[in-house]
């Protein structure tokens, strides 16, 4: 199942709540910054022990104060025109985000919109491609995981609003 909502995804309860997170994995200013504020000074410790994750692949860690079990921290790519392998990065987030989710027996995990702050990534183009590897998941490896888009600014919210009923 997967559903739209607009809010702060640090609010919201589920098994795995996913980072826009850089490669380095030391915290940041937008969504990855509330998190590591939510979460508190623990998450910063583990995320460093890991030492880094690569753009489009994602990494795994304890929740700590989040109403959460996991964070799953994925750098999405950083918008440079579309030339750069943009689209296939960013669906790789949200599949091996997924896949992550799915080995440590999540049940429920919730997204950012990811690339589309800081990043610099379409919004529209960026929704489609979420939804598309959401989707693709659901039909491919498990229907049952239940995927929450959590739209934190308006634009996004009404794109995916728009979007979602198409999939
Ligand atoms: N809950 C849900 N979504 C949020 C929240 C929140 N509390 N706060 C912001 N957003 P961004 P990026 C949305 O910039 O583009 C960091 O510094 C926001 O409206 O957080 O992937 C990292 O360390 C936007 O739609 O992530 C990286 O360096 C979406 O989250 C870099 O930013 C993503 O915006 C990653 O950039």
């Amino acid at each position: 199942m997967k559903r739209s909502v607009k809010g702060d995804i640090t609010k919201i309860r589920v098994d795995a709540i996913v980072n826009a997170a850089n490669t380095n994995l030391n915290g940041g200013g937008g969504v990855d910054g509330a998190i590591h504020r939510a979460a508190g000074p623990q998450l910063l410790e583990e995320c460093l022990k890991i030492g880094g994750c690569r753009t489009g692949e994602a990494c795994f860690t304890k929740a700590y104060n989040l109403p959460a079990n996991y964070v799953i921290h994925t750098p999405g790519p950083i918008w440079h025109g579309g030339k750069k392998g943009e689209t296939q990065l960013l669906a790789n987030s949200y599949w091996n985000s997924l896949m992550l989710a799915k080995e440590n027996n999540c049940k429920s995990i919730s997204f950012p919109n990811i690339s589309t702050g800081i990043y610099g990534f379409p919004k529209i183009d960026a929704a489609n491609i979420a939804i598309e590897t959401v989707v693709k998941f659901l039909k491919e490896i498990d229907d049952s995981m239940d995927v929450i888009f959590v739209c934190f600014d308006n634009l996004n919210y009404k794109i995916y609003q728009e979007i979602c009923p198409y999939y």
